[in-house]
């Protein structure tokens, strides 16, 4: 049986956090999709839709299992296109447990063969996310450590 999991996510820009997140779950499931939501609720974002797969899709290049889309509106139903019978998540602290706790019910509620897996973030990405190497990088901070090598160049020419 081919297990297919989800990692769904706005990843504006993809972090290390993130990219750890996928290269752990691609060693546990046959096939690993990172699927950017396209959130007409998020404004102003950095990079459109396109640029984030991309810079996904050249960050996971090496990894044979994991692939790299869009989608719109609800996950479950981008899931079940999909054959997937797991969403990923990452967990960095109890603040982020208790939004990702009430998603994963009302996803079980929407399908309920679909399972919702938390992953603990990494010691040494527990503090990282996209908002903060955005604000980093806005005032001319370093990224490095932050954001996969391959993409540091693209964040700091948007800050230009
Ligand atoms: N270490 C480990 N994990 C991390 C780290 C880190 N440093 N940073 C972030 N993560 C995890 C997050 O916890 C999340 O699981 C994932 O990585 C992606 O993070 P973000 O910030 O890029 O993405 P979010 O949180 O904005 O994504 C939200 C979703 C797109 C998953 C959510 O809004 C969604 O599913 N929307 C679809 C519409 C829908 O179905 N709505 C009903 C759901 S109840």
């Amino acid at each position: 049986m081919n297990n297919i999991a989800i990692y769904p996510g706005s990843f504006d820009p993809i972090t290390n956090g993130h990219l750890d997140i996928i290269v752990r779950a691609s060693k546990i499931f046959d096939k690993v999709i990172v699927a950017v939501l396209e959130n007409p609720e998020k404004k102003n974002p950095l990079f459109t839709i396109e640029e984030r797969v991309e810079l996904i899709k050249r960050v996971t290049k090496d990894i044979d299992n994991v692939e790299v889309e869009s989608f719109k509106g609800l996950l479950v139903n981008y899931a079940k296109e999909k054959s997937a019978k797991v969403i990923i998540k990452g967990l960095r602290a109890v603040s982020d447990f208790e939004y990702e706790l009430q998603m994963a019910m009302m996803n079980n509620k929407l399908n309920n063969q679909l399972e919702t897996l938390f992953m603990m973030t990494s010691n040494k990405y527990s503090f990282l996310s996209s908002s903060l190497v955005k604000q980093v990088a806005m005032y001319g901070g370093c990224i490095k450590d932050l954001v996969p090598e391959e993409i540091i160049d693209d964040i700091r020419n948007k800050f230009k």
